[in-house]
């Protein structure tokens, strides 16, 4: 796959250790190739309205947005373009309650398909984007239902 077909954005550099590097990273094992970059609703407006159009302009294909605290980036992020947008509300202070119900209580009309708190969120982004790009992409299809056949036999049958 020669082109970038996911954007991952996320508020701040704190948001990529402990959570959206595993995103870039299960993005990776499927070979999928993505733009990462920090993007602020709040704090870099003109940075977000600039990868929006970068991104119809590049024809990426889906973006995932990552923010904690007053979550507004995937929100406004859906605002802008009619790409499918995939919200990963980062663990804070209040353990990310606040950045879950910012990310995941949008008003009808603009929607954000808002994944779990923290890293169970920042994976499942990607493997939704994933199943996404299986609908166009046959390759990514292929690497998506052999990960799905093997994925049972990762789960150990005893707890110790
Ligand atoms: C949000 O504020 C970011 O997404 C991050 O989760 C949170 C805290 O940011 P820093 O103060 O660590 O830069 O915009």
């Amino acid at each position: 796959m020669k082109s970038k077909l996911v954007g991952i954005i996320m508020g701040s550099k704190s948001d990529w250790s402990d959570t959206m590097k595993h995103c870039s990273d299960t993005l990776k094992e499927f070979g999928v190739k993505h733009e990462v970059r920090v993007i602020s609703a709040h704090r870099t407006p003109k940075r977000l309205h600039k990868f929006i159009k970068d991104a119809e302009k590049n024809k990426i294909e889906v973006i995932i947005a990552a923010a904690g605290m007053s979550a507004h980036l995937a929100g406004v992020t859906a605002s802008l373009t009619t790409l499918p947008v995939l919200g990963v509300p980062t663990e804070s202070k209040l353990k990310g309650l606040d950045s879950l119900l910012s990310t995941v209580q949008m008003p009808s009309g603009i929607p954000v398909g808002t994944l779990a708190i923290g890293k169970a969120g920042a994976i499942n982004a990607a493997l939704f984007a994933i199943s996404i790009l299986s609908l166009r992409h046959k390759k990514i299809e292929i690497k998506l239902k052999k990960y799905r056949r093997n994925f049972e036999k990762k789960v150990p049958k005893k707890p110790f």
